[in-house]
């Protein structure tokens, strides 16, 4: 499929779609589920409800969704890849397809600093971000700057971090060499862990996207949506998203849209949200130097996604603050 983008400055497709993930208003929930890898994400959707069947979209880009309800819950399971500009990608376009509250739930895997086994799961409290400092001489390794770059902490939201039930550290978001792995590079992180446990006594864990997603939910103001503001095309780019059946009800008439008001036709008071919190799987232990089975991780991330599918799915959400069933993947 080669489809037509019509907006430059939030790229979407004629009918409605976002470019990267290929979705639109309709294919995903406000309970989501974010992975890293598509398998994950297949794997945990076996335990959604047989109908409605649950409707799955592979976007060119590499992102997977998965919608459907779980215990008659709503919900969607997004697999995104690894990094934070796939997480930024993740956060910006779901919410354009959403009305209402967006509720997220990140599930990765993740190397462990403090002394917990492989195959457990940690819930951090709070996440900074430790990045590579491209003005820092790595080649001589003289420079007034330092390496890495520390940044403050940000929280998961209080109530979503206390309705995922497993073991609680806060934690840190940070790429390869920020993560004091050795490699041929020349990354000038032998000392970094170290330094990072002795300013942030409590750091538990080490993985790439948390940081993000949750400094985004925490930054979003809930205000009007991005609109689309160039016609007529100016791409004729593939979006190409592979779509499971069952035929999607959304995909029939106008394109569906995303309000800003609730059922009612009164606008949003408060203003949409985005509530975001982790949990993360023990994948490398970096005290042990131990790192997790194959049978193991297929183990442990059937319990804790369904864990994760049973937490968001019991929350109280306020059903004014819903995306509307009628024309979604998910409408019974
Ligand atoms: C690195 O191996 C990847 O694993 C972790 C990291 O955050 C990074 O994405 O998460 P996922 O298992 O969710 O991909
Ligand atoms: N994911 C990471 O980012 N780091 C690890 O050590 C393990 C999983």
């Amino acid at each position: 499929m080669k489809d037509l983008i019509v907006d430059a400055n939030f790229p979407r497709t004629e009918d409605n779609r976002v470019y990267h993930l290929g979705i639109r208003a309709g294919e995903v929930a406000n309970r989501i589920v974010t992975v890293g890898a598509p398998s994950r994400a297949r794997g945990i959707a076996l335990y959604l409800d047989a109908s409605p069947k649950p409707f799955t979209l592979a976007s060119e880009r590499g992102f997977t969704t998965i919608t459907g309800r779980y215990k008659g819950v709503p919900i969607s399971i997004v697999s995104i890849g690894m990094g934070y500009p796939n997480a930024d990608f993740f956060v910006r376009e779901v919410r354009e397809c959403l009305s209402g509250d967006m509720v997220v739930v990140r599930l990765g895997s993740c190397g462990a600093l403090i002394d917990t086994p492989v195959g457990s799961v940690v819930v951090p409290k709070s996440s900074v971000s430790v990045n590579r400092n491209y003005d820092f001489d790595f080649v001589t390794g003289h420079s007034h700057e330092p390496p890495y770059r520390i940044s403050k902490p940000v929280n998961a939201d209080p109530v979503l971090h206390d309705a995922v039930p497993f073991l609680t550290t806060p934690r840190c978001r940070s790429f390869y060499s920020s993560q004091g792995r050795q490699t041929s590079f020349p990354d000038h992180n032998a000392d970094l862990i170290r330094q990072l446990q002795e300013s942030h006594e409590d750091l538990g864990t080490l993985e790439m996207e948390t940081f993000h997603i949750l400094h985004l939910a925490a930054s979003w103001p809930g205000q009007a949506r991005v609109e689309q503001t160039i016609k007529p095309p100016i791409s004729t780019l593939p979006v190409t998203p592979v779509i499971s059946s069952p035929p999607q009800p959304s995909s029939q008439g106008q394109p569906p849209s995303v309000s800003e008001s609730n059922s009612h036709g009164d606008l949003m008071t408060p203003r949409p949200s985005i509530r975001a919190a982790a949990a993360q799987m023990v994948f490398a232990s970096r005290t042990s130097q131990e790192f997790i089975t194959p049978e193991q991780v297929v183990e442990i991330e059937a319990w804790s996604g369904r864990a994760v599918l049973e937490a968001l799915t019991s929350l109280d959400l306020d059903q004014n603050r819903i995306h509307p069933e009628r024309g979604s993947v998910w409408a019974l």
